[in-house]
């Protein structure tokens, strides 16, 4: 691998897309063999689709195949989905969610090998090389973001900050001191630590960053645009989920326009999430993923809750790997307001798109005399801030007025001063939902 050459694994990811079907296809069988011999539960549930292992032959017959949900995870908690012996683990990871039982996903040495090379593939497509310092505050710990970013970047041979989340002055610290050239967090967290280091007063000099590599919670463009000036950096999506493997599931190239889909570990399809049939690419719908490779915790057919579309046009980047649109929201994030579905990611381009506000809001959804009401906290930024009534006002309207035209729905606007939204470390927390 010739640093400069942004393509980790040309074989791979520049496959034709006869080859790669061959691939996933041996693969497929392979896995739909070893679920039926060591899951009770994938066993019952082919036995019930009438599936016997040797049926499968080829991707194409993915559609086939039943789905696997996150309740069926819960159910088999902690580790019922589990194809190898607990001595064939070597590590475990957990997703808290935000009822009842965590998540669990269990690693063989082949898995954390995967999942390194995935990574070291979506820091390639950033540009990222040996040489580079990356600064990786995603969390440590049961979450995959900090263990999953910190092996892809030791593989391409660059130097690792551990720092983790948190602790923004010291972030602010080593990203001075040591010279981070790359930045790794949440959007949410990028943002804000792109304004302290203007409260700070840091140098502009004395900031290194040319590259972030942001994910694990929606974000518009307009939120890249915020950062990307704010850091001086060029922003990347990298997509992933604990259940599939971590961050590196699909990774956006140069181009920015789609993450291109690991698609020789991960087969994705995108479904209609009530009639569950399969869409054709360019259709927005639910994501599903089935891992190919995995060899502790294979997945099939499993639902994400995330929605996108798929495009397998070709990519000015050279690669072959079909791409996948950037979040729109998960669709147990999209309030229904009044019977108009409602994103959070919609409201959030509409304020970025305005000068005066930050790219922090909140959205609190009540239920008033059996009416839904939508109110957004909007945080005006230090220049906009005024003592003056009326020109809060103006912007009160501009903001109502930009919403309505988007969404087609009223909602009642609150103003709030500056660094008044508490600012998140990791998934920033915008909704909440007293219904
Ligand atoms: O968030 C893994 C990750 C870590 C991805 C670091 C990227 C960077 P979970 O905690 O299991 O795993 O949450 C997975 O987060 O189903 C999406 O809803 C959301 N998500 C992750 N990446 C993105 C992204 C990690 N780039 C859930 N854009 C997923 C939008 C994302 N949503």
């Amino acid at each position: 691998m010739q640093q400069g050459n942004r393509i980790w694994n040309p074989e791979r990811e520049c496959a034709d897309r006869e080859q790669m079907q061959k691939l996933q296809s041996e693969q497929l069988t392979r896995m739909i063999q070893r679920m039926y011999d060591h899951v009770p539960f994938y066993r019952d549930k082919l036995k019930e689709a009438g599936i016997e292992p040797g049926d499968i032959r080829c991707v194409e017959q993915l559609k086939t195949l039943p789905f696997t949900t996150k309740a069926d995870l819960r159910d088999n908690y902690p580790f019922g989905l589990f194809t190898v012996p607990q001595g064939d683990v070597v590590r475990i990871h957990a997703s808290s969610g935000t009822t009842g039982k965590p998540t669990v996903v269990g690693y063989t040495q082949q898995d954390i090998d995967t999942w390194a090379e995935v990574v070291a593939r979506s820091l390639a497509m950033a540009g990222i090389h040996r040489g580079d310092t990356i600064q990786v505050a995603y969390g440590y710990g049961p979450f995959t973001g900090g263990l999953g970013l910190h092996y892809g970047a030791e593989k391409i041979g660059a130097t690792v900050i551990p720092i983790s989340s948190g602790n923004t002055r010291k972030q602010l610290q080593f990203m001075t001191d040591f010279e981070a050239t790359v930045l790794a967090c949440t959007p949410s967290y990028a943002a804000h630590l792109g304004e302290s280091i203007l409260k700070e007063g840091i140098e502009t000099k004395k900031i290194k960053l040319h590259t972030g590599v942001f994910g694990a919670e929606p974000w518009t463009d307009e939120m890249r645009r915020e950062i990307e000036k704010l850091l001086r950096i060029k922003a990347y999506d990298i997509y992933g989920l604990s259940e599939v493997i971590g961050p590196g599931v699909s990774m956006e190239c140069d181009c920015q326009c789609g993450n291109h889909v690991f698609e020789d570990h991960f087969v994705p399809e995108v479904i209609h999430p009530d009639t569950l049939e399969v869409l054709p690419d360019g259709e927005i719908g639910e994501l599903v993923f089935t891992t190919i490779s995995k060899e502790a915790m294979p997945l099939l057919r499993y639902r994400t809750r995330d929605l996108t579309r798929l495009c397998r046009k070709k990519c000015d980047c050279g690669r072959t790997l079909v791409r996948m649109e950037k979040c729109l929201g998960r669709t147990d994030d999209m309030l229904i307001i009044r019977g108009v579905n409602v994103f959070p990611s919609q409201i959030e381009s509409v304020l970025l798109d305005m000068s005066e506000t930050t790219p922090h809001y909140q959205l609190i959804v009540r239920r008033e005399n059996n009416l839904d009401t939508l109110e957004v906290k909007v945080e005006i930024d230090e220049l906009n801030w005024s003592d003056s009534i009326r020109e809060l006002e103006a912007i009160r309207g501009r903001v109502h007025h930009n919403i309505r035209s988007m969404l087609g729905i009223s909602a009642t606007i609150k103003l709030v001063e500056p660094n008044s939204i508490q600012r998140s470390e990791g998934k920033a927390q915008r909704i909440l939902d007293y219904r």
